[in-house]
C-alpha cells in the first residue's frame, strides 16, 4: 500500500522493528492489525491475517492510524477553565483533588443522581465503561447515556420485546442478504464486509436486496435496489410483509413450532394494501413483490438495519418489520441466517440461566456462599491463606464454587455493562428524571438529554461526566447541547484530544490513546465461533496522560469509598493463588453486596498489580471472563476452556491475557442458538402491540416531513470512504473529498444552477452552512446528502483555530424524534439549498 511507503520512506529506520499487533480502532469491526512503531509513530500498519475475524482484511482508513496517535490536538495535561474561559495546565494531583471535592459537592447538595455520565462512544476503547461504572456507583448516580442512544436503542427495545437480546446476521453465508439503511461498503459492521459483498454481488444463485434512497456503493452491486423515498423504509417494509402473507410465503412451520402470538401479527399483515404502500414508498409494486418473494424462498436469509433508518421517522416500527420478515420466513438458528450470541461482557445484563442449575439448590448454595463470605471475613488480611483451606472445608465443590459465582456475577452484570445498556432487556420501566423520556438500554435518549439539563425542575441534572465522547459534535442540536453544558455545575471530560465538547468543560483529563494502554471493544457479537481480542500497548502512555482505568481509581481513591482493609484482604488472596481469590472475592462480594458494584476498580487495585506484563488495567475482564464461563459453560468447553469450578473461566482470563491476536471465547453449534433466548420456553414473543396499532396506523400516517419553505430531505451524517466518527481531527487525512461535499442529485443541480464543485448555502430549521458540492446520480432528486465527522475545530500549522467541512449537527434538531425510543432524525433534516454568500 502507498500509505506504508510514505510512511517508511520518511522514518527510514536502521532495523526493521518488529511487527506488533493490535486492532483499528476506526469501526466496529476492529480488524486485527500488525503496526510497525518507529520513533513514536505508527510507520507501518498491515492486516493481521491471525485475527479470528479479520484475517488479514483491512480497508484503506486504518493505514492513516499515527494521525490520531500523533494528532496535533493530543493533550498531554489535565486542564482547568479559568474564569476568562481560557485553560490553564494543572498538576494530575490538583486536578483529581479538585474535581472529587467538586463530584461530592454536587452529591451533597442534589444527590448522586444529579451526576449524569456520558461515555463509551469510542469505537475501540471500551475498558472506561467497565471502570467508569466504580465511579459511578462510588457516587450513586443514576442517569447513562452514549452514542448508541442515538440509534441503537429503537432496535434494543424490539429486540428486547422479541426475544431478549442482540441479534447479527451470518452474511458470509447467506443466500441472500437485504440491507435496509445501511451501506457496508462503506461502513462496514460485519467482517471482511467488501469481500463478501462482492462475492455475494458475483454468486449467480444468490442475491442482494437493499432498501436505500440513494445508489449507494452497496446498492449499486444490488439484485433488487428498493429505492425508497426518503423516510417511507417502514410503508416498502409493510408492502413486503402483506407480500409474504397475502402470497403465502412464509415457514408456517417455523411459526407453529418457535413463535407465540404470530396470529394477530399475521392478520395484521393480511390487511396490508401492498399497491398503496409501494406508492407511498416509492418503490414499484412488481419489484417489492419480486424481492420478497426471492427473500423468502431462499434457502437462507439475512437482513442488517442501520442509520438510514434508525436514525428517521418511523424508526422503531422500522426495527420490527425488519425483523417480523425473517422471523415469519424461519431464516433464524441455521447457517446463513440470523442468531443471537454470546458475549463477552453482556450488555443484556445477566447471562441466561444455565437450565441445569436448579433454582432451589441456587438459594441452597447461596447461603453457604454467605457462610463462606463469613469465614473468609473473619480470617483477615494475615489469616487468608488458612481460611481458603477452611472454606473449602466447609464442603465447598469446584462446582458449588462455580454456582456461587454463578449466582454472584449474574446480580455484577447489568452493574458493569452499561456500555452497551445494562437495563437493556430490564422488566421495571425506567424513564428520564425532567422529560420522563423512556430509558431503554440503560439510556437517556440522545435527543432529550439537553432537556433533562436546561430547565428549573428540581430533578434536573447538575453535572456531566464524558468520557471517549463527543457530544457537542454527535448530539443533535449543537447549539442546545452547547447551552447544557453551560448550564452544569460541573462538566469533566476525559479524552485523548481537545475536542468541540472539551472546549466547553470544566476540567478536561487527558487519556493515553488507544496504542499506549490495554484495551478492548465488547463488540464481539459472532457466532458459531465467538473472538475478543485485548489489545497490549504498542508505546508508552504519551508524557502527562494516564489510562483511563487509573484516573477512575485515583478519582475512587480520593473518594475514599472502598474499606481499605477489605483491599488488603484481597491482595492477600492474589498471593494465595486464582481460586483462593476467586472465592475471596464472590464470598466478600455475598456478604457486601456494594462490593459487586465497585468490581471494577477493586480488581484493579488487587489483583491488577500482579498480572503480567504490567496488563493492570485488563483486570476487570477476569470477571467478565467467569461470567461468560458460567453463561455458556458448553461453548468454552468446546473452546478449550474446560474443567471444574472457577477452572473455565480462569483459564480464559488467562488466554486473553496471552493471545494478541484474538481468543476465541465461544465455540457454539447451531442448535446452541435457540439457548440464548431470553424465555424459558426458548419462544420468540412476535406481537408487539404498541407497534402492531402503529403499523394499522400507517394508512392514515404523514410519509413526508418537507414543506415549501424546506423541500429537501437532508441526510445528514453519511459514512463515506474517509470518514471515522470524530476519531480523525487531522483534515489532511482524507485523500479525497477533504471538505466533505455535499452531495446531490444532477437534477437538481441543473434545477438550481449549481456547477460542479461550486459552493451552496444548507438551511434548516436549526441553522445553516455553506459547503461544496458533489453532483452525483447516487442521490434521487430532493435528497441531499453530507458526511459525518466533518466540521471539527483543528490546529493549523501557524496555530490557528480552523475548521473544515460542516458539523452535521450545526443543522439538526433535537424536535425531530422516533416517538417510542427518542433516537434522531438525523437522516431527515427538512432543508432548502441556496446559493452561497
Ligand atoms: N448528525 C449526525 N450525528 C451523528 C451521527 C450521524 O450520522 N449524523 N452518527 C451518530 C453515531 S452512529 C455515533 S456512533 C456518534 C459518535 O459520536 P461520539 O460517540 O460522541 O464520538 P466519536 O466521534 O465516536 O468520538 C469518540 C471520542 O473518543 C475520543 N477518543 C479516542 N480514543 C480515546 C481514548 O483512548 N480514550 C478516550 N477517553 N477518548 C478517546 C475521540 O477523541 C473522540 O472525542 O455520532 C452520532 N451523531
Ligand atoms: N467509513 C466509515 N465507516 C463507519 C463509520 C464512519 O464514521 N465512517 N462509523 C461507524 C458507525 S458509528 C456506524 S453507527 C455505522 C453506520 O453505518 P451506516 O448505517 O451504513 O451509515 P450511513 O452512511 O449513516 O447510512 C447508511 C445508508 O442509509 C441510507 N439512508 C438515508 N436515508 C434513508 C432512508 O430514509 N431509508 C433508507 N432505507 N436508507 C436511508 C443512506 O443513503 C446510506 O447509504 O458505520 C460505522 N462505520
Ligand atoms: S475502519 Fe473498520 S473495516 Fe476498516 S479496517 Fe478499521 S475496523 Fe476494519
Ligand atoms: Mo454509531
Amino acid at each position: 500500500m502507498t500509505e506504508t511507503q510514505e510512511a517508511s520512506a520518511t522514518g527510514a529506520p536502521e532495523r526493521t522493528p518488529e511487527w506488533k499487533k493490535t486492532a483499528c480502532i476506526l469501526c466496529e469491526c476492529n480488524c486485527g492489525l500488525e503496526v510497525q512503531v518507529t520513533d513514536g509513530r505508527l510507520a507501518k500498519i498491515r492486516g493481521d491475517k491471525d485475527h479470528p475475524a479479520s484475517k488479514g482484511y483491512t480497508c484503506e482508513k486504518p493505514l492513516r492510524l499515527d494521525r490520531y496517535q500523533n494528532g496535533p490536538e493530543r493533550l498531554s495535561s489535565p486542564l482547568r477553565r479559568t474564569p476568562d474561559g481560557e485553560y490553564e495546565e494543572i498538576d494530575w494531583d490538583t486536578a483529581i483533588r479538585e474535581i472529587a471535592a467538586k463530584l461530592r459537592a454536587v452529591k451533597d447538595t442534589y444527590g448522586g443522581d444529579k451526576i449524569f455520565f456520558y461515555s463509551g462512544g469510542g469505537q475501540g476503547n471500551h475498558l472506561p465503561v467497565a471502570y467508569g461504572q466504580s465511579l459511578r456507583a462510588a457516587l450513586g448516580t443514576k442517569y447513562y447515556s452514549n452514542a448508541l442512544a442515538q440509534e441503537k436503542t429503537g432496535e434494543a427495545w424490539v429486540d428486547a420485546q422479541l426475544y431478549g437480546t442482540h441479534t447479527k446476521g451470518d452474511f458470509e453465508h447467506a443466500e441472500v442478504v437485504m440491507f435496509i439503511g445501511k451501506n457496508p461498503w462503506q461502513s462496514h459492521s460485519f467482517p471482511r464486509s467488501r469481500p463478501v459483498l462482492r462475492e455475494i454481488a458475483k454468486d449467480q444463485d444468490r442475491a442482494m436486496i437493499v432498501m436505500d434512497p440513494r445508489k449507494s456503493e452497496t446498492a449499486a452491486l444490488a439484485d433488487f435496489h428498493l429505492r425508497v423515498r426518503p423516510g417511507t423504509d417502514a410503508w416498502c417494509l409493510a408492502a413486503m410483509l402483506g407480500t409474504l402473507v397475502q402470497e403465502d410465503l412464509t415457514d408456517p412451520a417455523f411459526i407453529a413450532e418457535h413463535t407465540e402470538g404470530a396470529d394477530e401479527v399475521i392478520a395484521a399483515l393480511k390487511r396490508i394494501p401492498v399497491a398503496s404502500y409501494a406508492e407511498t414508498c416509492g418503490v414499484d409494486e412488481d419489484l417489492i413483490r419480486a424481492a420478497t418473494r426471492r427473500f423468502a424462498t431462499a434457502a437462507s436469509a439475512t437482513t442488517y438495519e442501520d442509520l438510514g433508518v434508525q436514525q428517521g421517522p418511523q424508526s422503531t416500527l422500522v426495527s420490527y418489520l425488519n425483523k417480523l420478515l425473517w422471523i415469519l420466513t424461519g431464516n433464524f438458528g441455521r447457517p446463513g441466517t440470523m442468531y443471537l450470541h454470546s458475549w463477552l461482557l453482556s450488555p443484556a445484563g445477566a447471562p441466561p440461566a444455565d437450565p441445569r442449575v436448579k433454582r432451589k439448590e441456587k438459594t441452597a448454595w447461596q447461603r453457604r456462599a454467605a457462610r463462606a463470605a463469613n469465614a473468609v471475613n473473619a480470617a483477615g488480611a494475615a489469616g487468608i491463606s488458612r481460611a481458603v483451606p477452611k472454606v473449602a472445608g466447609t464442603g465447598v465443590s469446584g462446582a458449588k464454587t462455580n454456582q456461587a459465582a454463578a449466582a454472584m456475577l449474574n446480580a455484577m452484570m447489568p452493574l458493569m455493562s452499561d456500555k452497551l445498556g445494562a437495563e437493556a432487556y430490564a422488566k421495571e420501566e425506567r424513564f428520564s428524571p425532567v422529560t420522563g423520556a423512556k430509558i431503554i438500554a440503560g439510556m437517556i435518549p440522545a435527543n432529550s438529554i439537553a432537556d433533562e439539563i436546561l430547565t428549573d425542575h428540581p430533578d434536573r441534572l447538575r453535572a456531566m461526566w464524558i468520557d471517549s465522547s463527543n457530544p457537542v459534535h454527535s448530539l443533535p442540536e449543537t447549539e442546545r447541547i452547547k447551552q447544557a453544558l453551560g448550564a452544569l455545575d460541573l462538566t469533566v471530560v476525559v479524552d485523548i484530544a481537545f475536542t468541540e465538547t472539551a472546549r466547553l468543560a470544566d476540567y478536561v483529563l487527558p487519556a493515553a490513546s488507544q496504542f499506549e494502554k490495554w484495551e478492548c471493544t465488547f463488540f464481539n457479537m459472532e457466532f458459531p465461533h465467538n473472538a475478543f481480542q485485548l489489545r497490549a500497548p504498542l508505546l508508552d502512555p504519551m508524557p502527562g496522560t494516564l489510562p483511563e482505568p487509573e484516573i477512575y481509581a485515583r478519582v475512587i481513591r480520593e473518594l475514599g469509598v472502598v474499606d481499605p482493609v477489605l483491599l488488603d484482604r484481597l491482595r492477600a488472596a492474589v498471593k494465595v493463588g486464582p481460586d483462593a481469590f476467586g472465592l475471596t472475592y464472590f464470598s466478600a462480594a455475598t456478604a457486601n453486596r456494594d462490593l459487586l458494584k465497585m468490581a471494577g476498580y477493586v480488581l484493579y487495585e488487587t489483583l491488577g498489580p500482579a498480572l503480567p506484563d504490567g496488563a493492570r488495567s485488563a483486570a476487570v475482564l477476569w470477571a467478565a471472563s467467569h461470567l461468560c464461563a458460567i453463561a455458556n459453560p458448553g461453548g468454552l468447553a468446546r473452546a478449550g476452556f474446560d474443567g471444574p469450578g472457577l477452572q473455565p473461566g480462569q483459564k480464559l482470563f488467562e488466554a486473553i491475557l496471552r493471545e494478541r491476536a484474538g481468543v476465541t471465547f465461544t465455540v457454539d453449534r447451531w442448535e446452541d442458538v435457540w439457548h440464548y433466548v431470553k424465555r424459558e420456553d426458548r419462544r420468540f414473543t412476535v406481537a408487539v402491540p404498541a407497534l402492531l396499532e402503529k403499523l394499522d396506523d400507517l394508512g392514515e400516517a404523514p410519509s413526508s416531513w418537507t414543506t415549501d419553505e424546506f423541500p429537501f430531505v437532508l441526510m445528514a451524517g453519511e459514512r463515506r470512504s474517509f470518514t471515522a466518527n470524530t476519531i480523525f481531527r487531522d483534515p489532511d487525512w482524507r485523500r479525497r473529498d477533504r471538505e466533505g461535499a455535499l452531495r446531490i442529485s444532477p437534477d437538481d443541480a441543473e434545477r438550481l444552477g449549481i456547477a460542479a464543485d461550486g459552493r451552496v448555502q444548507v438551511v434548516t430549521e436549526a441553522g445553516s452552512a455553506e459547503t461544496v458540492v458533489e453532483i452525483t446520480d447516487m442521490m434521487s432528486p430532493g435528497h441531499v446528502s453530507l458526511p459525518n465527522g466533518l466540521g471539527l475545530d483543528h490546529r493549523e500549522a501557524d496555530g490557528t483555530i480552523a475548521r473544515v467541512g460542516v458539523a452535521p449537527n450545526d443543522l439538526t434538531s433535537a424536535a425531530r424524534r422516533d416517538w417510542l425510543a427518542g433516537t434522531p432524525w438525523h437522516k431527515y433534516v427538512p432543508a432548502r439549498i441556496e446559493p452561497a454568500g
